[in-house]
């Protein structure tokens, strides 16, 4: 029987790297996101090239009653999840305190927050009654650290980062992991989606340095996630070479720059 793996937001970026991943390795997976024809496109190459079964789900995560159904709905055989990768995420508006608009302040919160938590409530207890699982929470140096303009996004990864240790301290008796992933740069849609769509602004976020892949990314929750039973690892903090803080990029041909 195959291990089986819930990832959210694998419609692109760093999920749709970890689907990827995880079928090369044989987990049978659960793909979900709010785009139901890039899941089941994503399917259909996993299942073609992989000896694995994929179920695709498709919902809005800030959407709590379609996450609880979507998710109670599964095959009972489908809920003895090993591994939640709690990816779907994002940053909309780049705006100081006081020019935010609160449109995108919600977005952020409502996903970045409340629909990890959705998840993580149904996935927790199915882990819990199987006496095991590793819950792989996608943070963000964001989460680490401040930088101009960042507040609101910066203050739901601070929340990623206290709830990933929160659930370290609460699901122990159960013996389930808990680690963090919290990357720097990572060129994926990120950008297109916080600057609402604006591709030129998104693609000079990347000028002048090698940002990380979404592969290094799904490498580096691999390495935690196949490690031994006794071993866990708490909190990984990934970077671009290029990049020393959440603010500081070295670019070809300048000195040290702000990301943004
Ligand atoms: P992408 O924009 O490429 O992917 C984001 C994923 O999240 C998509 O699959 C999207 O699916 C899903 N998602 C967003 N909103 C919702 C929603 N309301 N309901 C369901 N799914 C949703 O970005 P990344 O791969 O870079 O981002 C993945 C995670 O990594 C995020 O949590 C992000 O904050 C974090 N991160 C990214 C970094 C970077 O530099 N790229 C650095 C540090 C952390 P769909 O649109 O189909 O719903
Ligand atoms: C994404 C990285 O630095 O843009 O979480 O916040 S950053």
């Amino acid at each position: 029987m195959n291990k089986i793996a819930l990832i959210t937001g694998a419609t692109s970026g760093i999920g749709e790297a970890c689907a990827k991943l995880f079928a090369r390795e044989g987990y049978n997976l659960i793909i979900t996101g709010r785009r139901a024809e890039r899941l089941e496109l994503l399917s259909k190459d996993l299942t073609k090239h992989h000896n694995i079964q994929v179920i695709t789900s498709t919902f809005d995560i800030r959407d709590r009653a379609s996450v609880l159904n979507q998710l109670n709905n599964l095959p009972d055989n489908w809920k003895k999840i090993n591994v939640l990768i709690n990816n779907a995420g994002l940053s909309q508006g780049l705006d100081p305190i006081d020019k935010g608009n609160m449109d995108d302040w919600d977005v952020m919160i409502d996903t970045n927050i409340k629909g990890l938590l959705y998840v993580t409530k149904v996935v927790s207890n199915w882990m819990i009654d199987n006496h095991k699982g590793h819950i792989i929470n996608i943070g963000s140096i964001a989460g680490k650290e401040v930088y101009l303009n960042g507040n609101v996004y910066c203050a739901t990864k601070h929340a990623v980062d206290a709830l990933n240790r929160a659930m370290r301290v609460d699901l122990l008796p159960h013996g389930i992991k808990v680690t963090g992933v919290h990357p720097g740069a990572v060129e994926t849609e990120f950008s297109e989606v916080r600057f609402h769509g604006d591709k030129e602004r998104a693609k000079k976020v990347y000028d002048g340095f090698e940002p990380l892949s979404a592969v290094d990314i799904a490498e580096t929750i691999w390495f935690a996630v196949s490690r031994p039973a006794h071993v866990n690892i708490n909190d990984l903090v990934v970077m671009p070479t290029a990049q020393a803080s959440a603010s500081m990029i070295q670019r070809v041909n300048t000195t040290s720059v702000p990301i943004k």
